[in-house]
């Protein structure tokens, strides 16, 4: 059976983890995967998922199955956080969120569930998008269109561009938007723009589908939900993928949630059990522990306020090297981009020739796209990075 299989090529980014794993240099710096370094380049277990992990030790009192949907507890504080509490949405009962492994599983399942609303449906994704939506999205049996998202002389949202393309998309289209962060460019959305493109989606009948994996490290938990909080309460219908991964740090617990905003509760329990019944022939329940940690958190006010704390010095930390970094690029060029974007990524706009100079001669480590982590930059490689990639735009 096996033999006529072809090696693949693995995860572009997961490789160069380990390519950078197996580098012996001493003064590597790897700006490649996506998680939260702190100044030593650590990422640490926080604070509060330290003391809940510790409580639930001491109480959790069975390992007996949860259910397809995950724990209530966690799916009702998550809705909270992200929607913010007292939204209308929740008000008139018209969210319903499951628990699901990570992010990732929130965006496969919705895929599914997509595909049970419409075996035809078109998802439009933006150029660029994170690299996994595709085979998230596109293995479920969508199909994927591309909307113009970034302006690759200057970095910035191509709005116009986009705008004009979504204009092509038939009523009961599914848009993908990254709720804030953009991965890979660091590009957001304005608030006017988030307005103008629900007017958009709802002129035309289209879904909006929220990928948010990074709250709280843009500018804040409130700020960075503004877009998700404002189509759920315009539009009749959104789905919104959320990751506990970056903002609680709990990466390999696979904790996230899948909301499913309908026009009214009715519709919103029979989309929920066509959801349960598809997370059932997948993985029948998600994995407990990650979400049962957020749960205790977000539950217990000295938790929620010790992880704010924390959220928000990792937030303010990744601002704060956004501008170092671009001042300390300003001899090579004109980087001002770097601190007006936001979460952990930016692209620095090289060419893959000068990328793995970068990676060859110096040791520092991003991926082909020149899609950089500002999160593992520190105050002691900051400038050493900004000199090699002066040097390297001077040859
Ligand atoms: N969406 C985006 C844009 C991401 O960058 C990530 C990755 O971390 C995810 C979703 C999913 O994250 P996870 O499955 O690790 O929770
Ligand atoms: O883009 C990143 O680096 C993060 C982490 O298969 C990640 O989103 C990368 C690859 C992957 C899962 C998560």
């Amino acid at each position: 059976m096996f033999e006529h299989l072809n090696t693949l090529p693995q995860d572009p980014i997961l490789g160069l983890m380990k390519s950078f794993r197996e580098d012996s240099r001493t003064d590597k710096v790897d700006l490649g995967v996506g998680v939260y370094r702190d100044e030593a380049g650590h990422t640490p277990i926080m604070a509060a998922v330290q003391s809940a992990q510790q409580r639930l030790l001491e109480t959790e009192a069975t390992k007996a199955y949860i259910g397809p949907a995950g724990a209530e507890g966690f799916n009702h504080l998550i809705s909270q956080l992200i929607l913010g509490a007292g939204h209308p949405a929740l008000n008139d009962q018209r969210v319903n969120t499951v628990q699901t492994p990570g992010g990732c599983g929130a965006l496969r399942m919705a895929a599914e569930f997509l595909r049970l609303c419409k075996p035809d449906a078109t998802v439009w994704v933006s150029t660029p998008t994170w690299a996994n939506h595709i085979p998230l999205l596109g293995g479920a049996g969508l199909t994927i269109r591309e909307y113009p998202y970034l302006d690759t002389a200057t970095l910035s949202v191509d709005f116009d561009a986009m705008m004009a393309a979504l204009e092509l998309a038939d009523a009961g289209d599914v848009v993908l938007l990254h709720g804030c962060c953009h991965n890979p460019s660091g590009a957001d959305l304005s608030p006017d723009q988030w307005t103008a493109v629900t007017d958009l989606i709802e002129r035309k009948g289209l879904l909006p589908f929220i990928d948010i994996a990074y709250q709280g490290l843009g500018e804040g938990l409130d700020q960075d939900a503004h877009g998700v909080r404002l189509m759920a309460e315009r539009l009749p219908e959104v789905i919104v993928a959320s990751s506990c991964s970056k903002n609680f740090g709990l990466y390999r617990e696979r904790t996230g949630a899948l909301m499913l905003i309908a026009a009214n509760a009715q519709q919103g329990r029979a989309a929920t059990s066509q959801l349960l019944s598809a997370i059932r022939s997948h993985y029948s329940m998600p994995p407990a522990h990650g979400a049962a940690v957020v749960e205790l958190i977000l539950d217990t006010p000295a938790l929620t306020q010790a992880w704010h704390h924390e959220l928000d010095a990792m937030c303010r930390r990744i601002i704060e090297l956004r501008s170092a970094f671009s001042e300390a690029l300003a001899p090579a060029g004109d980087f001002s981009f770097i601190e007006r974007q936001r979460g952990m990524f930016s692209f620095l706009g090289i060419n893959p020739q000068q990328v793995k100079i970068l990676r060859d001669e110096f040791g520092i480590y991003m991926l082909d796209s020149s899609r950089i982590n500002i999160a593992g930059l520190s105050a002691n490689t900051l400038s050493r990075v900004a000199h090699a990639l002066q040097e390297v735009l001077g040859r």
